[in-house]
C-alpha cells in the first residue's frame, strides 16, 4: 500500500502571547510577559508549511482554537454576557484568565497520538486527542482538537481523550515516534513516558519538573489503537532530561523511517530502549540509532537551541533524511558544529535546513512542535477535508485572513481588552468558511 507522511500544522491563533504558563518549559518561563507578535507568528507558521509543500511533502492545517475559552469560565461560575465574563475574570482571577487565552493548540505535536492504518488491527487510522491534563491552559484543548481531527479525517477512528486524571496524563505525539521501512508497511511505535502513573503524581515523582506523560496512558493508547504488542515499545525518559527542561521527549529525540536521532541523556535506559526497538523491528528493518553524545552537545545547549525539536523528513528524490531545525540551532555554536559534523558523515541524515519560527520558539515550540505527523495511504489522503489540505490557494487565503484580522503586537496589558475576544471570534468565524469546517465548529458559533 502506497503511503506518505503528512504534516498537519497548527495554525497559530490570534491570541498568541507569552503567558509563562508552562512550568518545566524553560522558554515559556523565561519569556513570560514579553510582547508577542501574533501576525508575525502566524505568518512564520504558514511560511514553514509552504516550504514543506513546495518540497513535495503532503501538508495539512489544523485550525486555531477558540480563545478565550468561555465554556470553562462559565463552568467556573462566571456568568453574564461574553464581555462581562471576560472583564470579570480579568478583575478577579487574572491567572485563570491568562490560562483561558493561550494559543497553545498551535503545538500540534501535542494534539494527539496517531497510529496509521498499516499498524492497527482493524486497518484504520486511529487518533487519540491528548488530554494534556498536566497544564490547565492545555487541558482545555482536547474537545476542539477532536472536532478538528474528525473534520480532517472523516474515515478515521478518532477516540475521546483519556480520562482527565493524573494517572492517564497524556501529551500526544510529542512522546511518540513511529519507525518503519516503507511508510505503508508495518511500523514500530515507540512510546516514551516520564512516570508510571499510579505510583507518583507529577509533583511527588523524583523529578524537579512535572513528568507529563505516564506509562498508564501510553499502554491505554496502544491498546485502544489495536497495536501489535510485538511491534510496540515503551521507554522511559531520563530524570536528567526532564530536569534539564525536556518537558516532552521531542525536545531531545526525533525519529523517521529507520532512524532515531536522540541525545545521550534522553532515555532512562538507552541500551534497553535500543534493544527493545531492534527486537520490535525484527524482520521489518534494522534501526539506525544516531545518538548525540554529551561531549558534542551539552544537554543545556540541546534544549536551548532545540536541535532535536526538528522535523526529520524524507524529501522526494533525496536518498538521505533532512533535518528541519530552528534558526536557534544554527546560532548556537555546539549545535551548529554538530550539524556540520552530522551532514559531513555518511549517516542517514544528509542535510540540515533552518527555519524561522522564533515567535513559537519563545514559548518552547520548535518546528517539530508545530506539526502533527499523520501517515496516510493515497486513498486516505484523497479523503482529507479539502479545507485542511494545504495548497498555494489555501496559503494565500490564510495569509490574507491573518493580515486582515491579527494584531501586530500584544503586550500583557492588551490581553484584558474584551475587543481582543470579539476580534478573535470574528476571525475564527470567517476561518470556518475558509477551512470548510461548517458554521458550528467553535463553541461561540454553537451558542448563537
Ligand atoms: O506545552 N508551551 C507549550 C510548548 C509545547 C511544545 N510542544 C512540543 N514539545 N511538542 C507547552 O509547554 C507555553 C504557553 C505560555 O507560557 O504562554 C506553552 O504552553
Amino acid at each position: 500500500m502506497s503511503a506518505q507522511e503528512a504534516n498537519f500544522d497548527g495554525l497559530i491563533g490570534p491570541t498568541h502571547n507569552y503567558g509563562g504558563l508552562s512550568e518545566g518549559n524553560l522558554a515559556s518561563a523565561g519569556n513570560a510577559g514579553l510582547v508577542s507578535r501574533p501576525k508575525e507568528a502566524a505568518l512564520q507558521g504558514l511560511t514553514k508549511m509552504r516550504a514543506m509543500y513546495d518540497a513535495g511533502l503532503w501538508q495539512g492545517v489544523l485550525p486555531p482554537q477558540q480563545r478565550p475559552y468561555l465554556p470553562a469560565l462559565r463552568a467556573a461560575g462566571y456568568s453574564g454576557s461574553d464581555e462581562e465574563v471576560y472583564e470579570c475574570v480579568w478583575k478577579t482571577d487574572p491567572r485563570l484568565a491568562r490560562n483561558m487565552l493561550s494559543a497553545s493548540s498551535m503545538w500540534a505535536a501535542n494534539a494527539a497520538t496517531v497510529s496509521p492504518s498499516p499498524d492497527t488491527q482493524d486497518g484504520r487510522l486511529h487518533l487519540t486527542p491528548a488530554n494534556l491534563s498536566t497544564m490547565l491552559h492545555r487541558s482545555i484543548e482536547h474537545e476542539q482538537t477532536g472536532r478538528a481531527l474528525k473534520a480532517a479525517f472523516p474515515f478515521a477512528a478518532v477516540h475521546d481523550a483519556l480520562p482527565m486524571q493524573s494517572v492517564f496524563a497524556d501529551e500526544g505525539a510529542a512522546n511518540h515516534v513511529r519507525l518503519c521501512a516503507e511508510r505503508g508497511g508495518q511500523g514500530v511505535e515507540l512510546f516514551v513516558y516520564g512516570r508510571e502513573g499510579f505510583n507518583e503524581n507529577d509533583r511527588s515523582g523524583d523529578t524537579k519538573f512535572p513528568a507529563r506523560q505516564t506509562l498508564k496512558s501510553v499502554e491505554a493508547i496502544a491498546r485502544r489503537h489495536g497495536l501489535s504488542a510485538a511491534r510496540t515499545v515503551f521507554a522511559k525518559q531520563s530524570k536528567a532530561a526532564i530536569d534539564a527542561g525536556a518537558f516532552h521527549n521531542d525536545v531531545v529525540c526525533v525519529g523517521a523511517k529507520e532512524t532515531l536521532f536522540f541525545h545521550e541523556l534522553a532515555f532512562a535506559a538507552t541500551a534497553q530502549m535500543k534493544a527493545d526497538v531492534t527486537a520490535a523491528a525484527k524482520g521489518l528493518f534494522t534501526p539506525n540509532f544516531v545518538e548525540v553524545p554529551l561531549s558534542d552537545v551539552p544537554i543545556a545547549d540541546a534544549i536551548k537551541a532545540y536541535l532535536f525539536n526538528s522535523m526529520l523528513v524524507q524529501f522526494p528524490n533525496e536518498n538521505r533524511l533532512t533535518l528541519i531545525a530552528p534558526l536557534e540551532t544554527e546560532e548556537n555554536e555546539a549545535t551548529r558544529k554538530y550539524c556540520e559534523k552530522l551532514t559531513a558523515g555518511n549517516g542517514p541524515i544528509g542535510c540540515v535546513e533552518f527555519v524561522d519560527v522564533r515567535q513559537s520558539m519563545r514559548n518552547g515550540g520548535g518546528p517539530a512542535c508545530l506539526r502533527l505527523r499523520v501517515t496516510l495511504t493515497d486513498t486516505e489522503w484523497a479523503q482529507v477535508n479539502v479545507g485542511q489540505t494545504f495548497t498555494p490557494k489555501l496559503h494565500s487565503a490564510l495569509n490574507d485572513w491573518v493580515n486582515k484580522h491579527y494584531r501586530d503586537r500584544l503586550a500583557p496589558e492588551n490581553l484584558t481588552d474584551p475587543s481582543l475576544m470579539t476580534e478573535s471570534f470574528a476571525a475564527l468565524d470567517e476561518l470556518t468558511a475558509i477551512m470548510n469546517l461548517g458554521d458550528d465548529f467553535y463553541p461561540f458559533q454553537r451558542e448563537r
